[in-house]
């Protein structure tokens, strides 16, 4: 029998799609902690869910997984419109959350999420989970150590191609279940939010030139993300949301830069890229070659670093959990995170949010990054300050 000292904390789910897999795999590997609980739409759903993924208590809806009382942290991967209600229910009943991103579907919307998790006091996260990565967390520590000096220029990009095609549709694409932003929401988001973690400034104003390459879908359903699935008894949905984007972004500190973006871009899995240009260095990164670490020189030769925390700074090193070599992913990083989280949820949510987090008002403060970008497109591609 488990003493009370020894009792693991409690992880409930709410809403199990593509990601939430990955909220359990990361939770079950702390050690520490236990998933006892899923929420679906129906508890039908839920209970085979919980039974594939050995999970004790299925329940048919956030408000039932929420009074569970082993139930300390809830994680929403809900779909973006379900996100305010769960978190918001969550925070109402003292429990600590963890939500997607995008926070909720506007800035309002978050702005009362953040404020009630302040006033409850409960540890409050968005997964923006490429800050895990430790080659990250390497050009943060560099940038922040003055290695590359001043700042001057930031490149993101998050390219990817699993909407290429139009017979592929997602709750995403409505704006009644996604929100208003399409791609600058669901992916955007992570690069801006990425760019101001590791530069340590702020993103201050936007000019934004969206576009909708496939203006029209073909579908019987929502598919999951990446999965290629396509519709068989077919509707014709139009599309609104934005599948591209190019904007011009301007930061606190006076480096300029750009984030471009698509989800129907051909070749493009999950090209998620940041490169910093400083007056004395260049760093640049990509997600999908996340083991190195490309260093720029204007008098030196150009190198690349491997993730070998044996000449990693030192606040990196704990990222990485492999010597060099030996290559770490996705889902490491996404560990990494909810590893940060966990250990503030221990700590207790009066203690420091540890940087890597994003916290809810980190998470508002991108989702204001994202409707300046939409009411800059919206004004004729002007300049735009951040709310
Ligand atoms: C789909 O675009 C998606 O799953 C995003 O929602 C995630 O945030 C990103 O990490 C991978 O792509």
């Amino acid at each position: 029998m488990q003493s009370a000292a020894t009792k693991k904390i409690g992880m409930g789910l709410v809403g199990p799609g593509f990601i939430a897999s990955h909220h359990i795999d990361a939770v079950r590997r702390l050690g520490y902690a236990e998933v006892v609980a899923l929420a679906d739409v129906s508890v039908e759903h839920a209970r085979s869910k919980a039974d594939a993924l050995g999970i004790r208590n299925a329940y048919g809806s956030a408000k039932e997984l929420i009074a569970d009382p082993d139930v300390d942290v809830i994680h929403n991967t809900t779909p973006n419109h379900l996100h305010f209600e769960v978190s918001m229910a969550a925070i109402e009943a003292g429990k600590h959350i963890v939500s997607e991103k995008p926070l909720a579907m506007d800035s309002d919307q978050c702005r009362r999420l953040r404020d009630a998790a302040k006033a409850a006091g409960v540890v409050n996260a968005v997964m923006f989970n490429y800050r895990g990565n430790p080659l990250v967390q390497q050009m943060r520590a560099m940038i922040a150590a003055d290695e590359i000096g001043t700042t001057v220029f930031v490149k993101g990009q998050y390219l990817q191609d699993w909407l290429t095609d139009d017979h592929v549709f997602s709750w995403r694409l409505d704006p009644a279940l996604g929100g208003k932003s399409s791609a600058l929401a669901d992916i955007g988001s992570h690069t801006c939010d990425l760019a101001e973690h590791v530069t340590g400034s702020k993103i201050v104003s936007v000019l934004a030139d969206l576009g909708t390459i496939v203006k029209t879908r073909y579908t019987s359903g929502s598919a999951i993300a990446f999965s290629g699935e396509k519709g068989g008894d077919l509707r014709e949905v139009q599309i609104a949301g934005e599948d591209v984007a190019s904007v011009m972004i301007r930061f606190a500190n006076g480096a300029k830069g750009i984030v471009t973006v698509g989800q129907v871009l051909p070749g493009h899995k999950n090209d998620l890229q940041l490169e910093i240009n400083g007056r004395k260095a260049s760093l640049g990164w990509k997600q999908e070659s996340q083991n190195e670490l490309w260093i720029g020189r204007y008098d030196a030769s150009n190198s690349v670093m491997a993730k070998d925390p044996s000449l990693m700074a030192a606040s990196a090193k704990p990222y990485a959990h492999l010597p060099g070599g030996h290559q770490e992913g996705w889902p490491d990083a996404f560990f990494n995170v909810v590893s940060a989280i966990y250990g503030w949820v221990r700590a207790g949510a009066a203690t420091p949010k540890p940087e890597v987090v994003s916290s809810f008002a980190d998470a508002t403060h991108v989702t204001e990054i994202v409707d300046a970008m939409l009411r800059s497109h919206d004004g004729g591609n002007v300049w735009v300050s951040v709310e």
